[in-house]
């Protein structure tokens, strides 16, 4: 179904006020003149894991597909790139997430005595 857009009514602007809304309004935060106050996207955080030379690569396979959601091809490709390049992204997500998945991977690796280590790291500003 083609739908015609709804005209604007910026008595109650949508509800978010990010600055790249691409609504060609300028984002709400120009439409309430609040500049100061504009809402911002939370900092991202990128989770790494770290090769070394001992943990076994369908560990780190297993890993990446119990806490970061990968499929086994993308698992598999992550793994190859960690081994083969020192290190690789294993996903992106708020700082608690963040924080929360390089717990959860520790804790495995220490649980079967691997050396894995996954870390978490500010990106650049992307708001
Ligand atoms: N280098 C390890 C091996 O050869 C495999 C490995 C891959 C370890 C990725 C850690 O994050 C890692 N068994």
């Amino acid at each position: 179904m083609q739908l015609k857009e709804y005209p604007k009514y910026p008595k109650y602007p949508r509800a978010s006020t990010f600055a790249d809304d691409d609504d060609g309004q300028g984002g709400g935060a120009a439409l309430l003149e609040r500049d100061d106050q504009a809402v911002k996207r939370p900092p991202r955080y990128a989770v790494y894991l770290l090769n070394d030379d001992y943990t076994p690569m369908e560990f780190v396979v297993a890993v990446l597909q119990r806490f970061f959601n990968k499929n086994s091809d993308e698992a598999v490709a992550i793994m190859l790139k960690v081994h083969t390049e020192g290190r690789g992204v294993c996903g992106v997500y708020t700082k608690e997430i963040a924080d929360t998945r390089v717990e959860q991977v520790m804790d495995m690796a220490a649980h079967f005595m691997h050396p894995l280590q996954c870390v978490a790291e500010p990106l650049a500003d992307d708001n």
